[in-house]
């Protein structure tokens, strides 16, 4: 409905003004990986400034061409070779760093593992020389259905070592969600585990493998590796990981792949559609994983303790668990489990205990934990922290305030890092030793980077206007296409704006020119004529001092087309509050944005619905606020939320 109408301008001039502003602390600007000068040198010469940073990846051969564009296909790095594996592992070894830990695991239950770069590498060859026994090759498509475990990072970088394209279903999607994935891209060979461990237990794996590869012969194998132990049927198709991996041969003579092979698909929930297998590449892509993950967090491989909340599953565990960190020889923290197993405290356990000093999470959970109480984390040592980042969502002034405030310990940048499973890496972000921080703004794009701001006819909006955010050119780990379905690549990115990148967000620019990222496009709500975006009344309800978390969405509305109905999460958690309070609440939405923004009904819950990467599901709260019955829940990672919240709800 809104898909194409920008937030109003009247709406945005209303917005929070944000005068609160963070400098770089002074050590971390002078030493800084990153320096005001790369935007310049970035102007001046794009291409140039990309080819400098393909420059710290190892290529067997250098490319002949940087840039190949013909509009909306981009081939970057043309003619060079690579290794995505050998750039990960072998390449640090070779450099002397093979003692240095490169996968600090720790298990749900309390077991750990570190994995030094030179373990890493013995163990991706073996798995590499198994999947080649296998009898599988460049170009096959691999499933990988697993838990936050080494073996997932070990497949993944095996199947880039031989040329393999993986496909990384999160654990937590259904037998359908995994069914339609392995037909869409007709993988050969799954890769999962008996279980994994979740919220204190064992959940399975196996089971929902069984179920989706028995009428799907196109599968030739299976292969298990064992987790928790748990009994598990045995198909004629399977093999255990410790057989075949742990029994190969620790010699792998990698080959250097094109430039443009396929490193791997990600699919993307789509809404109502089909999902979209969003495909990569490896020599643009490696490049840009490379260069934002040492840019963005100022990365010094030798000190630094790298940890990313994220699950592999989701592109943020792609980008930044697994091929920036690992590119940049950093030690990276893994964690297997829920952040409240076996207490609300655990996070901040494992960065006191690893020395966390760079740390990457969803707002979603730094909002958890603003409800869980800030007693919580003062209990433990943070003081080895020196740059968080947020990502999947826009993270709400007042939560992002609190996270600077009782994780870094008032004192380190925070980098809110927009980016998408499209984009295959951060593209707007503050760069920590450059960029004053301000509260819920992302800033600007990262050097090398034409993203910008534009109105209805794709025109640049001018400072304090806002529209929707596109880009101007393309860029290195841009996606080069949905897998097997072009003219659907062609719609959804590049149609609404001819010759720009359109990724469907909103988004404005501030009086002082910073970006501010405003949620999906479909998500915008039209009430009486006005375009008011969910981003702001959320971060409205949530700059309130008893609310955690918000979701707003605009409900069918005879008189007003639309109108605002919101669900909150209290901070100490209540259910059952006293309607005075939902009153003060809409109130406070009033005298923050304006009367129109004022929510009809405002309902308390215990739960918002969400994805696994922590993305709010409004369309389902939608279904709910206009009595619907309740589309694909498919990728929620708790479908009965969705009753407890509709009991809320007034009936008709
Ligand atoms: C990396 C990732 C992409 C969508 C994107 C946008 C939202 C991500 C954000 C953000 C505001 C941020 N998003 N980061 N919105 N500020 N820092 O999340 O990929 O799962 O494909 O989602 O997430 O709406 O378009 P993906």
């Amino acid at each position: 409905m809104a898909d194409s109408t920008p937030p109003s301008q009247e709406t945005l001039s209303n917005l929070l003004h944000e005068t609160r502003s963070f400098p770089p602390p002074e050590e971390l600007a002078a030493h800084a990986n990153v320096k005001a000068d790369a935007y310049e040198r970035a102007d001046e010469d794009r291409l140039a400034f990309w080819e400098e940073q393909a420059h710290r990846l190892q290529w067997e051969r250098t490319w002949d061409t940087v840039l190949d564009w013909q509009p909306p296909y981009a081939q970057w790095f043309v003619g060079g070779k690579l290794n995505a594996s050998v750039n990960c592992v072998d390449r640090h070894v070779d450099a002397g760093n093979g003692d240095r830990a490169a996968i600090q695991w720790e298990g749900e239950p309390g077991d750990s593992r570190t994995i030094t770069y030179a373990e890493l590498r013995d163990e991706v060859s073996q798995a590499a020389n198994a999947l080649t026994d296998l009898g599988v090759g460049k170009g096959d498509r691999v499933a990988i259905y697993m838990p936050m475990i080494p073996e997932t990072v070990v497949a993944m970088l095996a199947c880039a070592r031989i040329g393999a394209v993986h496909m990384v279903v999160f654990g937590g999607f259904s037998v359908d969600a995994l069914g339609q994935r392995l037909d869409d891209s007709q993988a050969k060979l799954v890769i999962t585990a008996d279980g994994g461990y979740r919220r204190g237990k064992p959940s399975s794996l196996k089971p929902a493998v069984d179920e989706a590869v028995a009428d799907r012969p196109a599968v030739e194998n299976v292969l298990v590796v064992r987790r928790t132990g748990q009994d598990v049927d045995w198909n004629e198709r399977d093999v255990w990981w410790h057989d075949a991996v742990g029994g190969a041969s620790s010699e792998h003579t990698p080959e250097g792949h094109d430039s443009e092979d396929p490193l791997y698909i990600m699919y993307t929930s789509g809404t109502t559609a089909k999902p979209k297998g969003i495909l990569h590449t490896t020599g643009g892509y490696l490049t840009q994983a490379s260069y934002t993950h040492w840019a963005v967090f100022d990365l010094k491989p030798e000190t630094d303790v790298y940890w990313c909340a994220a699950d592999i599953g989701w592109v943020t565990g792609h980008s930044y668990i697994v091929y920036g960190p690992l590119s940049n020889g950093a030690t990276v923290v893994m964690y297997e489990g829920t952040p409240d197993t076996p207490h609300k405290g655990r996070f901040w356990e494992i960065v006191e205990k690893y020395g966390v000093t760079i740390a990457y999470m969803a707002p979603t959970a730094i909002r958890t934990f603003m409800k869980w109480g800030e007693e919580i984390p003062a209990k433990y040592d943070l003081s080895s922290l020196r740059v968080i980042g947020s990502v999947g969502e826009p993270i709400n002034p007042e939560a992002y305030v609190w996270y600077r405030q009782n994780i870094g310990g008032g004192k380190t940048p925070v980098v809110d890092t927009w980016w998408q499973t499209e984009t295959g890496a951060i593209m707007v972000s503050p760069l920590p030793g450059v960029t004053s921080g301000k509260p819920g703004a992302a800033m600007g794009p990262i050097p090398g980077i034409a993203a910008d701001v534009v109105d209805e006819e794709g025109n640049s909006v001018p400072d304090g206007e806002g529209g929707f955010i596109v880009v101007r050119e393309p860029w290195p780990s841009m996606l080069r296409g949905i897998w097997g379905d072009d003219q659907r690549y062609k719609d959804t990115y590049w149609s609404r704006f001819p010759g720009l990148y359109f990724p469907g967000d909103g988004a404005k620019k501030d009086e002082d020119g910073d970006m501010w990222l405003l949620g999906r496009v479909d998500d915008v709500m039209l009430v009486s004529g006005h375009n008011i975006s969910t981003t702001e009344v959320e971060s409205a309800l949530v700059s309130h001092p008893e609310v955690a978390e918000a979701a707003v969405v605009g409900a069918a509305d005879k008189v007003t087309g639309q109108s605002i109905v919101g669900f909150v999460i209290l901070r100490g958690g209540e259910e059952s509050v006293p309607d005075e309070l939902l009153q003060e609440l809409r109130n406070h939405v009033g005298s923050s944005l304006g009367p129109i923004a004022k929510p009809a009904l405002l309902l308390a819950v215990p739960e918002l619905p969400k994805t696994r990467s922590g993305k709010i599901m409004r369309r389902l709260l939608r279904d709910i606020a206009e009595h619907r019955d309740i589309g694909d829940t498919s990728t929620l990672t708790d479908a009965s939320i969705m009753d407890v919240i509709a009991k809320q709800l007034p009936k008709k």
